[in-house]
């Protein structure tokens, strides 16, 4: 490194020790390490505004390494950030900071995404890379020509999502994506030759990607390394040799750099090591200046860019335009006039026809299983790497990147992701579901085969308690219809739902109509609501889901014939319904003495609405494989054994 510049990676080196060490807790070895390549990254190759951290056009930077939360905080700061002040620095890891952790994704400042549990980042990386393909095909390469870099440690290419998001950008030849691999071969509990043996080049260049392999702290060999990947036609690993904890004289090279304060006897010692002669958190005005400098640019970078940008505003504004309204509308007209028993995910299929047609921004696909969970419609052109033109992306068996590309996609700009698998491999999907919670983000989990009603596959197929883990997801809802106009009212909730991701719950098998009435008001949106009762006066409430709605209605009927008079309540999502007034809930709880539910899958989260006088009719052990009528007998979901149960309750 040039004097000038080792001196800018000095400050994000500093920044970063003088944060952990007052916060006493983080990570200072990675931003150390790294402090040399991210330097010259942010000074000559990154396309960047600090003044408008939303800029369309920026090169997305994204921290898989989410350990390291100090590098980007200093980055941001040094470069001009509003969002980061030296304040919010002194309070990194403190109540309320922006500087958390690890890095909390929150718009507009330059966080594009949460990241901290290893190996998320790349999948959102190639999420970010597939949606500048597709933006890019869509209002030209005059307007959207950026890049993504993606800094990832041993321990994000250890994970088995690097592994599916890669093979995946590798496939897709994304030349616009860029990793920077922190390889300095230590990991928590030290070196990574405990665990691993792989071969970075073969494994790399095996996915189709361009691999580079360069000395981290060689400014030469950085900078070559970035102007080859700008011209790769497959993605680029540029696998960086860093020293960790860079600087330290005991603890460079160490894992013991990894995760902990490096002591105030340690820091003063990297000070005279580095020859930093300023004080805690002090960056001079020269080195501040400089550093600003380099922000400063992306603004003359960016205005330039706004003039073509504004000349085509007006048409772009159109062409990402989506009506849905009139889709959801057309499709709950056809429901009413075609009434037959139809499985969910087919009534989701009519409905992503329609929504299809009126979209843009709709970007669908599907972990393999495309045919069974009914998510390729007519209207759907495959992206493929020669061609982003289209509108549906084949995953492959990858289920987990599937989901944190989704991701990638929803933060990208303004498209809307969807896709699809087994409702059982929400499991497999299920981290970074739980990101697209964390970080409020549109992300639509299409998950068939949604109960023992899919048969014969059996109990490795057979979801029991993933409906309830999936309701425990904070800021997640869980959609499950039951029929065609409520599988259309939950496309409409999910694509309405701004600020939170949706998993829709869908059926294999056919289930019979119960909305005959076309109705203006979206029903599913309370959460839970009556479908019928039997008498005026009632004894009994029946709640239900999905696939058990129809069982719940049944139920009702038989019971009326022994003078046990209900109500049936479909209860297509529980977080809706727990966000009502008391009022409502109330009246919907709280009717009669009685009350039961009814869910093929397990009966966890239905205590709380059904208390300790009531039975919940589920599924507390693992499924069975037999045709499915066999297995909902076989687990007492009849409305015989139901009925039975309740006289029993109801006579004692
Ligand atoms: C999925 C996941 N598993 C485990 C952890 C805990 N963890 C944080 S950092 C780390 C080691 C990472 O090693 P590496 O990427 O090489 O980082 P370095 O030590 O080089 O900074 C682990 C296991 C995590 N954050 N996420
Ligand atoms: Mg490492």
């Amino acid at each position: 490194m040039n004097k000038e510049n080792k001196i800018l990676a000095n400050a994000v080196r500093f920044l970063s020790i003088d944060a952990v060490q007052r916060a006493n807790s983080g990570h200072p070895g990675m931003p150390m390490g790294m402090a040399d390549v991210v330097t010259i990254l942010f000074k000559y190759f990154l396309k960047f505004n600090p003044k408008n951290p939303s800029w369309l056009n920026r090169d997305r930077f994204v921290l898989s390494a989410g350990h390291g939360s100090m590098l980007l905080y200093s980055l941001l700061y040094l470069t001009g950030y509003k969002s980061i002040s030296l304040k919010n620095i002194k309070n990194f890891r403190k109540l309320s900071s922006i500087c958390a952790g690890h890095p909390e994704y929150e718009k507009n400042t330059g966080i594009e995404t949460t990241t901290g549990p290893l190996g998320q980042g790349i999948s959102n990386a190639v999420g970010f890379a597939i949606a500048e393909k597709v933006l890019k095909k869509k209002i030209g390469k005059d307007i959207i020509n950026h890049k993504t870099f993606v800094l990832a440690g041993d321990g994000c290419l250890m994970e088995g999502i690097s592994h599916e998001a890669m093979s995946l950008a590798g496939h897709l030849k994304l030349n616009n994506l860029v990793m920077l691999f922190d390889n300095n071969s230590i990991s928590i509990d030290g070196p990574t030759s405990l665990a691993v043996s792989d071969n970075f080049k073969k494994r790399f260049e095996s996915y189709g990607w361009n691999y580079i392999s360069i000395d981290g702290h060689n400014e030469k060999e950085i900078f070559y390394a970035l102007k080859k990947s700008k011209i790769s036609k497959k993605p680029t690993v540029i696998s960086c040799k860093t020293k960790i904890g860079y600087g330290s004289p005991n603890k460079s090279g160490k894992a013991s750099s990894h995760g902990s304060p490096l002591g105030k006897d340690e820091v003063k010692l990297v000070r005279k090591e580095l020859k930093w002669k300023h004080k805690e958190f002090e960056i001079p005005n020269n080195i501040l200046s400089q550093w600003r400098k380099i922000g400063n640019k992306g603004a003359k970078v960016e205005k330039k860019w706004n003039k073509f940008y504004k000349r085509k505003k007006y048409k772009i504004d159109k062409i990402l335009k989506n009506n849905f309204k009139k889709s959801i509308k057309t499709e709950k007209i056809n429901a009413i006039h075609e009434i037959k028993s139809l499985a969910t995910r087919k009534s989701s299929e009519l409905i992503l026809s329609a929504l299809t047609k009126n979209s843009n921004t709709l970007i669908g696909g599907s972990a393999d299983l495309a045919g069974s969970n009914n998510t390729k419609t007519r209207y759907h052109k495959i992206i493929r790497s020669n061609d982003f033109e289209g509108n549906y992306i084949h995953y492959g068996v990858r289920e987990h990147a599937m989901c944190g590309i989704m991701n990638g996609l929803a933060l990208h700009s303004k498209f809307i992701p969807y896709g699809g698998t087994f409702l059982i491999f929400s499991d497999y999907c299920k981290p970074s579901i739980r990101l697209s919670a964390m970080m409020k983000q549109r992300v639509i989990y299409v998950m068939s085969h949604d109960s023992i009603g899919l048969g014969e596959d059996g109990p490795t197929h057979q979801p029991i308690e993933q409906l309830s883990s999936l309701r425990s997801i904070p800021n997640l809802n869980v959609l499950r219809p039951a029929d065609r106009t409520e599988t259309i009212e939950c496309w409409d909730l999910a694509l309405k739902s701004a600020n939170a991701p949706t998993v829709l719950s869908l059926t294999r098998q056919n289930l019979n109509p119960i909305r005959k009435k076309y109705s203006k008001i979206n029903r599913c949106s309370f959460g839970a609501y009556e479908i019928l009762r039997t008498n005026k006066k009632i004894k009994l409430t029946i709640l239900a889901s999905g696939s058990e709605v129809n069982l719940a209605i049944e139920t009702s009927h038989k019971l009326a014939k022994y003078k046990i008079y209900s109500k049936v309540i479909s209860v297509p999502s529980h977080e809706l319904f727990e966000l009502q007034s008391k009022t409502y809930k109330n009246k919907i709880l709280n009717e009669t003495k009685y009350k039961i539910s009814i869910e093929s899958a397990s009966t966890d989260c239905w205590k709380k609405f059904v208390g300790e006088k009531g039975i919940c009719f589920g599924i507390d052990a693992f499924g069975k494989s037999a045709p499915y009528k066999d297995v909902f007998k076989y687990f007492g979901l009849t409305k015989e054994n139901i009925v039975n149960k309740i006289k029993k309750m109801i006579n004692n």
